[in-house]
């Protein structure tokens, strides 16, 4: 089986650490804003499952000048994760935008999103309290964490995400099987 997640979100958030960390890559000290998407795979066993799963991560930029591409993102897409900073201005209107067009106007179920607000240490708000999220997003499931130092958090977090997925994709195709 093989599972297709997009990492949205603005500009600098750090989904290109997140999807480094999830695939144990190391990424560079220094800023290389992602061109377009970056699409890194990695394998995934789940408890009721023998067979592994592929996981193809979508390593998506955050910048608009790539919108001609998002329906190329979008396509047969099985889960999103949403990765933003809620202490930096701008971030919860953008992403407000990528939950409009790939999940509002896409019909994706909400239990397919996860997002991960992302604190980054020496921006003040590390220790500060969540930003409250507007009520739009308040059905997603939801994690505050530094995606840099709580690895463990955020692939335990990613583990049982995925393992939703799975679930939901395997049900779907069981009422496929029973329509048939
Ligand atoms: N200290 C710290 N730095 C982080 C963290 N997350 C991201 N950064 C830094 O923030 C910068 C941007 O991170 P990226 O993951 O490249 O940002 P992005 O969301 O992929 O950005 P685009 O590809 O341009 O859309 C990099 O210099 C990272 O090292 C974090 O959790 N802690
Ligand atoms: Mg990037």
């Amino acid at each position: 089986m093989k599972i297709k997640i997009l990492i949205l979100g603005p500009i600098m958030a750090g989904k290109t650490v997140l999807a480094n960390a999830l695939c144990d890559l190391t990424t560079a000290e220094e800023y290389h804003p992602t061109q377009g998407v970056r699409i890194v795979e990695c394998e995934h066993s789940y408890a009721l499952d023998t067979s592994k799963t592929e996981i193809e991560l979508w390593d998506t930029s955050g910048d608009h000048k790539f919108e001609s591409v998002w329906p190329a993102f979008q396509r047969d897409v099985h889960g999103i994760i949403f990765v933003f900073n809620s202490g930096v201005p701008g971030h919860i209107s953008e992403l407000l935008l990528f939950y409009d067009y790939f999940v509002t106007q896409s019909d994706l179920n909400n239990h397919k999103c996860l997002l991960i607000d992302n604190v980054k240490p020496g921006r003040g708000d590390s220790s500060g309290h969540a930003h409250s999220l507007p009520k739009q997003l308040a059905p997603l499931q939801q994690k505050r964490l530094n995606i840099k130092t709580e690895d463990d958090i955020l692939k335990r977090e990613f583990n049982q995400f995925v393992s939703s997925l799975i679930r939901s994709v395997q049900q779907s195709s069981h009422s496929v099987l029973n329509i048939l």
